[in-house]
């Protein structure tokens, strides 16, 4: 590369990280698209319908484990905690927490999208007039900085559910969960939601449902793309397709191309394809010694492991060591 190009990269960059990042990923070998790109509004609507549809266990199956549990989360979590949620904290879980924990000193809700964030944040400060909520606008997958809140926490219980640490690969999960045990800080903890390694057929069906919303969503994220960053991918001649890795213990979404196209974004030509994929999604499943052992490299120490009798889920407790 010479000079000149490097330099204009270089400005690209600092103007548009985001950019930069997704002209990277479609530059590799296999090429991919990050899955915080699903979520613009129409992306996070179509989620919140994934999430309603029979063949999507995870959520339900989540906040099944929360009621069924609550009190002794509770009783784990103590009073005049600091309840820190990885995610715009718009779940019916958060709810739960929110009306069972002790005397909470503070809800703050970290999410990279600000209008999502902040929206969700006034619902929570009707529903909850005398809760302390800050939320805070930032890319969680780095390090940022902890508001101050009016009544000092006893500690921080970090909240991770979704099964969103799915998302990761082993190497950057355990680095995320890095984060996490410095942003729990001394005496901290950490809640999460893992979903967990089953018959194949019951995951590859909830990632591939009948009324084809899971298709929509994945496609939905080029249609973001084209708008957000004036590129021209062709919808039309990407299909969706879920698999289960066996070997890797997770669901792997792709867009399949069916026609050759040369794309322009971010001042380059990628050509793609007939036959060609996207990566759009991990979705790691674990088993519980699996888990525990990403959480030990981690720092953290799993203390309780709650689990849905149909064993399809679990919500953990993980302290520090
Ligand atoms: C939000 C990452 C937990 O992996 O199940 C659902 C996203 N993708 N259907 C998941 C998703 C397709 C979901 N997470």
């Amino acid at each position: 590369m010479n000079a000149s190009k490097e330099t204009l990269q270089n400005i690209r960059k600092d103007e548009s990280p985001e950019l930069a990042e997704i002209v990277d990923g479609l530059s590799q070998a296999e090429k991919m698209i990050s899955p915080k790109y699903f979520y613009d509004e129409r992306g996070s609507q179509l989620f919140d319908d994934i999430t309603h549809l029979p063949e999507y266990y995870p959520t339900e199956t989540e906040l099944g484990i929360m009621l069924a549990n609550i009190d002794e989360i509770a009783d784990l979590v103590g009073e005049q905690a600091s309840l820190i949620e990885y995610g715009s904290g718009s779940s019916r879980k958060t709810r739960v927490l929110l009306e069972h924990l002790h005397n909470l000193a503070v809800y703050v809700p970290v999410d990279i999208s600000q209008d999502h964030l902040l929206t969700s944040a006034e619902t929570l400060r009707e529903a909850f007039p005398n809760l302390e909520i800050l939320p805070v606008v930032a890319d969680f997958t780095k390090p940022f900085k902890l508001p101050n809140p009016t009544t000092m926490p006893l500690r921080n219980i970090v909240y991770f559910p979704g099964s969103t640490i799915g998302n990761f690969t082993r190497d950057d999960a355990r680095e995320l969960l890095g984060y996490m045990y410095d942003e729990a800080g001394a005496d901290g903890a950490m809640l999460i939601g893992v979903d967990l390694q089953k018959d194949p057929a019951i995951l590859e069906r909830a990632y591939n449902d009948s009324a084809g919303v899971t298709a929509e969503f994945n496609l939905n994220m080029l249609r973001h793309i084209n708008r957000e960053f004036g590129s021209n991918f062709d919808l039309d001649a990407f299909s969706h397709r879920a698999e289960y890795n066996e070997d890797k213990g997770r669901i792997e979404i792709r867009l399949v191309n069916s026609e050759d196209q040369t794309i322009s974004i971010g001042g380059q030509e990628i050509v793609i394809l007939k036959g060609e994929a996207i990566l759009t999604e991990y979705s790691h499943k674990y088993t519980p010694e699996g888990f525990r052992a990403l959480a030990a490299e981690a720092g953290f120490t799993v203390q309780k492991v709650w689990i849905d009798p149909e064993q399809l889920f679990s919500v953990q407790y993980c302290v520090r060591d």
